[in-house]
């Protein structure tokens, strides 16, 4: 029983809406997606955002790091093209030449990361539509902080946060996030716009209008990288076209999904990498 004005989210019928594979396509039509992440101690987390938007048929995939994490990058998926960057000057270029960015994956919360948030922020905001954004970890963190200067509501982002980084939004705690799930997505969705993903058992995809649950995913996926492949996978579908309501609720639903597909062999061990395959599986 769904409480009034909240709709069940059914893979099936979102996966229609990506556009088909025509003779004539090419990675130019399938978007360009920037990961922005991977402070010290997290380069994973960029990587695996990175592979998870390539893995969900985004064209074209640059990931902007700290220059430590560019070998291991490479080693893992050189389909990717990973630049190092030592701050927000070298980050303004690569801004300019992409569609989406992801920001957040383990992007941390120094004074580089702070660089990167503010360049990031403000050049998505000058492209208008064109610069859909999904937010994610430490890049809530930041925005909370009120570093760079950005001024919530945005349209053009996707905001996706755990309960704990919730309650952080809110200035509240996570207990009182996880009593009313509900409220607290409407909560965030009206402070900061666009399309707020409340993570956890049950995920809440929020729209201005709309309030949807996603009943995929399992408790195998409360192991680290998880958040970090989400980020990515939503990415890859804003960069094929979805507007972000529907990247965000397709992406949750082949994310939880492909974790109760894997999850088949046990949940206990689940790691963030196994959602690749059975990813690409459902998308067909
Ligand atoms: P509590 O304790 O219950 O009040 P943080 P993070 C809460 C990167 N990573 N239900 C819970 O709060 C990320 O990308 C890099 C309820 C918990 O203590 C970030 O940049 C990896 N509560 C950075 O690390 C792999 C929940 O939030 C607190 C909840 C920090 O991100 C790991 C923890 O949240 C990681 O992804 C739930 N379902 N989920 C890599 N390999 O590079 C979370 N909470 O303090 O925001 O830390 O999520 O680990
Ligand atoms: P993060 O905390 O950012 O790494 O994100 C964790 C991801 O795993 C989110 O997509 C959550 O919805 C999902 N997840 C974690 N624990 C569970 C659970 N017990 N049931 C369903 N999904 C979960
Ligand atoms: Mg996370």
């Amino acid at each position: 029983h769904l409480p009034p004005g909240v709709r069940r989210l059914e893979i099936r019928s979102l996966l229609a809406q990506l556009a088909p594979r025509l003779p004539d396509t090419h990675k130019g039509h399938c978007g360009r997606v920037l990961v922005v992440g991977g402070d010290h101690g997290m380069g994973g987390a960029t990587i695996m955002a990175s592979e998870a938007a390539l893995r969900c048929g985004a064209g074209l995939v640059s990931a902007a790091t700290r220059d430590v994490h560019v070998a291991a990058l490479l080693a893992r998926r050189p389909e990717v093209m990973a630049h190092a960057v030592r701050g927000g000057q070298d980050l303004a270029s690569l801004v300019a030449g992409t569609d989406v960015l992801a920001l957040g994956p383990g992007l941390g919360q120094s004074s580089w990361s702070e660089q990167l948030f503010q360049t990031a922020c403000a050049q998505a905001a000058c492209s208008g539509d064109a610069g859909a954004m999904v937010l994610d970890a430490d890049a809530l963190n930041l925005l909370v902080r009120g570093c760079g200067g950005v001024t919530p509501p945005r349209d053009n982002w996707v905001l996706t946060p755990h309960p704990g980084e919730a309650a952080r939004l809110l200035e509240t705690d996570t207990a009182s996030v996880q009593a009313d799930r509900y409220a607290a997505a409407r909560a965030l969705q009206s402070r900061y716009g666009g399309v707020v993903v409340l993570k956890g058992n049950g995920t809440l995809v929020c729209g201005a209008e709309l309030l949807l649950l996603s009943d995929y995913g399992n408790p195998g996926m409360a192991s680290g990288g998880m958040g970090d492949v989400l980020s990515g996978v939503i990415a890859g579908l804003l960069a094929q076209g979805l507007a972000p309501v529907d990247a965000a609720a397709l992406g949750v639903c082949l994310h939880g999904a492909a974790a109760d597909h894997a999850a088949a062999a046990g949940q206990r061990g689940l790691l963030a990498a196994d959602l690749m395959a059975p990813m690409r599986e459902l998308l067909g």
